[in-house]
């Protein structure tokens, strides 16, 4: 697949205001002073930080391309006019920012028509910054990456996730009881957005979880498949819709099977 022009470009601005977001987030992880609310549920946190990343994010996108429109998790949405949108996870993985756990970055995702043609994912704790756009390949920190090339289900390494209604979170602890028993282990860092990168990266070699937002997914989706690795949904929804498979050819069919059965 050739390069696309466009995702390549809009890539770089996409990494350029992520980067400076990034600092925004690092600064109020450093000074641990800020005001905490909650959202969908007691356990959904929120923070100044997400807020005044988003903000800057939105500032610096619309600064240099008005038209385009914009979905954010925080809050931020409009249509635009320019076909491109982009997709905003100031802070995914909140709750491990609010404990102090290293595995919480900023995520940009650029959509043109609604195809995901750019990502970047900046882990702000380990100042790392994933990236990738269509045709483009996927890259940390400029250099090349790819998906595991593992082949035995039984042998393979997940990430998964809880949401954070605490009934859909039991249906899930159980569902994964049952998942269990056919791969090697699971590993929940509470990232979707870094997880994903990291099935692009080899440290895992699959990832799924169910019901998931854009913003979650939108960076990481492209960064995956761009590593070599398919991403799919299942139990009749699509990656789209929130239910994510990513992993290597090899594993993908094989873990879709599995979950599937256990609808
Ligand atoms: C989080 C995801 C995580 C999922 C959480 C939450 P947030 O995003 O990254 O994988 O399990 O329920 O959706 O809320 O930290 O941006």
């Amino acid at each position: 697949m050739t390069v696309d022009p466009q995702g390549r470009d809009l890539l770089a601005l996409a990494v350029e205001i992520a980067a400076e977001a990034a600092v925004v987030v690092a600064k109020y992880a450093a000074e641990r002073t800020y005001a905490i609310e909650t959202k969908s549920s007691p356990t959904d946190l929120v923070t100044e930080a997400d807020r005044e990343a988003e903000a800057l994010i939105v500032r610096g996108i619309l600064a240099a391309r008005p038209h385009d429109g914009l979905l954010g998790e925080e809050g931020a949405l409009s249509e635009g006019t320019s076909g491109i949108r982009w997709v905003i996870d100031p802070i995914d993985g909140t709750t491990n920012f609010v404990y102090g756990v290293p595995a919480y970055s900023v995520s940009i995702g650029v959509e043109r028509e609604g195809q995901v043609i750019a990502g970047v994912v900046h882990d702000v704790a380990l100042k790392e910054a994933y990236t990738a756009s269509l045709g483009g390949g996927a890259h940390l920190n400029g250099l090349p990456i790819r998906c595991s090339e593992k082949t035995d289900l039984s042998a393979s390494l997940w990430g998964i996730g809880f949401a954070y209604d605490p009934h859909r979170r039991g249906e899930q602890a159980r569902f994964y009881d049952r998942v269990m028993t056919h791969i090697r282990d699971v590993r929940r860092m509470g990232s979707a957005a870094l997880d994903l990168c990291r099935v692009a990266s080899g440290q895992l070699d699959g990832y799924w979880e169910f019901q998931l937002n854009p913003w979650d997914i939108a960076a990481g989706g492209i960064i995956a498949r761009e590593a070599g690795a398919v991403t799919r949904g299942f139990h009749g929804y699509t990656f789209e819709q929130g239910y994510v498979l990513a992993s290597n050819a090899a594993l993908n069919g094989p873990m879709l099977a599995v979950l599937d059965s256990y609808r």
